[in-house]
C-alpha cells in the first residue's frame, strides 16, 4: 500500500465518488486538485471540507494545465467519453482511471466485484449480507449509491481494514480502470442500457468485459448459465468458471431444485432455503440470490451459515418493493428498473393483473421487447417525455399527460381487487426527479395516501 506524499492527485467531479477519491487521496498524502462544473451549495459545502483538509478545489471550470501536471487523473463515472473536459485530456494525451481504480491501489484484501444490466446492487448487498452472517468482515460499496452503500474510495479507509471487499461496478466504472483485477468476478445478465450514453450495444457490452482485462488462472467467475451473451464477452478469458441458474444443469453448482434454493459441488447437494421463505420478491431474485450464495460459498463460508443469511436477507428499496395493499390492490415500487430488461424481469415476477406505469427519460431502448410480457396487463399508464414512443410502440397504452399523482389517480381507478399497481418505469427519473430514489420516494407516498 504505498503512499502518495509527493504525488500530484487530480480528481475530476465533486459527486460521491470525486469526495471519496479527494478523501482518500488526502489521508494517502497527496496534493489534491478537484475541480467541478457545478457551482451549487451541495458542491460547495463539499468544497470547503476539502480545503479544511488541504486540497484545493475549483468550481465552475476544470484547470486544464492543473490536470496535465497532475501524476494520476481520477474521473466520476458520471462524465460521459464525450464531455469536453475528456475530449481535451484525450487531445493532449493525458490519461485517467476510475475512482475504483484508484480505490483498489489501497485495498488490503481479496475483492469480489459485481457487474451486470440488472441485479447488481441487490447481488452486491446480499452477497454483503451473506459475508457478515457468517462473521465475515467485509467492506461494501462502489456503484451501490442511493446511501445504501459508500463509494470504493471509502472502503480503503476502513479501519480496520475488512477481509474482504465486494464492489458494484457499474461499465461506466469499469471503462477507466488499468490493473483493476477482482478475485472473485460475478457478471449477473446484460441486456440493452444506456444506449443514450454508448454509440452501440457493443460498445456498452464491451465496457462490462473490462471486468476480465487483468483475470489470470487464479480468477473466480460467477456467472449466469446458458446465457449467450455473458458467454460470448468471457470468450476464453483465464480463470474457473462457476455457473448458477434456475434449473439444475450438469455445469450448475448453484440451482432450484423442487422450490429450494441449492449447492451443489463434487456431487453433493447443499439445501439452503426455500424458495418461498425467500423475503425478495420474483424470479430474478432467486437468480441474484443464488449467485450471492454460490460467491459466498467460494469464499469458503460453509452452507448453513448461507442459509442463516438468505433466511434474514430484506428486500432492497425501490426493486419490486411492496409498499402499501389496500382495497386488495397491492402497489409495487420498482422504481429502480431503469430498462426493459429490469420492467420485464419484474412483469415475469408477478402473477397477478398489472396496471403498468412506464415513462420517463427516453434511452433510447426498444419498448416493443415488453409486449411479451405484458400479457397480463389491466394497463399500460406511459408518462413523461418517452410517453410519445411508449404509446406508439405498446398497443393500448395510454398517454397520461402529467405529474406522478396523475398517473397514479388513473391507476388507483383502473386497478381492481386482486391486482397490482406497478411502478417499473424502464426509463431514468431525470426528467421529473432528481434520480430513480426520489421517484420511488414520491411514488410510495402516493401510493400510502391513495386509502
Ligand atoms: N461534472 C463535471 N464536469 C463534467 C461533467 C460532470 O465536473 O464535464 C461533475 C458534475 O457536476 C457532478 C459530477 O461530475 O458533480 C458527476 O459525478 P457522477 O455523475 O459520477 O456522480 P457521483 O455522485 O460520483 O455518482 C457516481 C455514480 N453515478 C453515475 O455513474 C451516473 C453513482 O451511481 C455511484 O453510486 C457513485 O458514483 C459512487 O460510486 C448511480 C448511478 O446511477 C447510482 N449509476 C448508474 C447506474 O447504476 O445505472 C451507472
Amino acid at each position: 500500500m504505498s503512499g502518495l506524499s509527493g504525488s500530484h492527485i487530480a480528481v475530476i467531479g465533486l459527486g460521491a465518488s470525486g469526495l471519496a477519491a479527494a478523501r482518500l487521496a488526502l489521508d494517502k498524502g497527496g496534493d489534491v486538485y478537484v475541480s467541478d462544473l457545478r457551482i451549487e451549495p451541495e458542491v460547495a459545502a463539499r468544497r470547503a471540507d476539502l480545503r479544511e483538509r488541504g486540497a484545493q478545489v475549483e468550481l465552475g471550470r476544470h484547470d486544464i494545465e492543473r490536470l496535465a501536471e497532475a501524476d494520476m487523473v481520477v474521473v466520476s463515472p458520471g462524465i460521459p467519453l464525450h464531455a469536453p473536459i475528456l475530449r481535451v485530456l484525450q487531445d493532449r494525451d493525458i490519461r485517467w482511471i476510475s475512482e475504483p481504480e484508484f480505490a483498489v491501489q489501497f485495498f488490503s484484501g481479496p475483492l469480489i466485484a459485481v457487474t451486470g444490466t440488472n441485479g447488481k446492487t441487490t447481488t452486491t448487498l446480499l452477497l454483503g449480507h451473506l459475508l457478515e452472517t457468517a462473521g465475515v468482515r467485509v467492506g461494501v460499496g462502489g456503484n451501490v449509491g442511493g446511501g445504501l452503500a459508500p463509494a470504493a474510495s471509502e472502503l480503503a479507509l476502513m479501519v480496520p481494514a475488512p477481509d474482504w471487499y465486494v464492489l458494484e461496478m457499474s461499465s461506466f466504472q469499469l471503462s477507466a480502470i488499468q490493473s483493476f483485477r477482482p478475485d472473485i468476478g460475478i457478471l449477473t445478465n446484460l441486456f440493452p442500457d444506456h444506449l443514450d450514453r454508448y454509440p452501440s450495444l457493443e460498445a456498452y457490452y464491451a465496457d462490462k468485459a473490462r471486468i476480465f482485462d487483468n483475470a489470470d488462472h487464479q480468477s473466480i467467475w460467477v456467472l449466469p448459465e446458458g446465457d449467450g451473451v455473458v458467454d460470448s464477452l468471457i470468450g476464453n478469458t483465464p480463470g474457473d468458471r462457476f455457473y448458477y441458474g434456475e434449473d439444475e444443469r450438469s455445469e450448475t453448482h448453484a440451482f432450484m431444485t423442487d422450490g429450494v434454493l441449492t449447492l451443489c459441488f463434487e456431487d453433493h447437494r447443499y439445501p439452503l432455503l426455500e424458495m418461498d421463505d425467500l423475503s425478495l420478491i420474483g424470479r430474478h431474485n432467486i437468480r441474484n440470490a443464488l449467485a450471492a450464495s454460490l460467491a459466498t460459498h467460494l469464499v469458503g463460508v460453509p452452507a448453513e451459515s448461507i442459509a442463516d443469511g438468505l433466511h434474514t436477507a430484506r428486500p432492497l428499496p425501490h426493486r419490486l418493493e411492496l409498499v402499501a395493499a389496500h382495497n386488495g390492490v397491492v402497489w409495487l415500487n420498482d422504481s429502480k428498473a431503469t430498462n426493459v430488461a429490469a420492467t420485464r424481469s419484474a412483469l415475469e415476477s408477478l402473477i397477478q393483473p398489472v396496471v403498468l406505469l412506464l415513462g420517463g427519460v427516453d434511452k433510447g431502448e426498444d419498448f416493443r421487447s415488453l409486449i411479451p410480457s405484458v400479457a397480463h396487463l389491466r394497463a399500460v399508464l406511459a408518462y413523461g417525455a418517452a410517453a410519445p414512443r411508449i404509446v406508439s410502440e405498446i398497443e393500448d397504452a395510454v398517454l397520461v399527460d402529467g405529474d406522478l399523482g396523475l398517473v397514479v389517480q388513473r391507476a388507483k381507478k383502473l386497478a381492481e381487487e386482486g391486482d397490482a399497481i406497478l411502478l417499473s418505469p424502464a426509463c431514468s427519473s431525470f426528467d421529473m426527479f432528481d434520480n430513480y430514489e426520489e421517484r420511488g420516494q414520491v411514488f410510495t407516498a402516493l401510493a400510502r395516501e391513495s386509502r
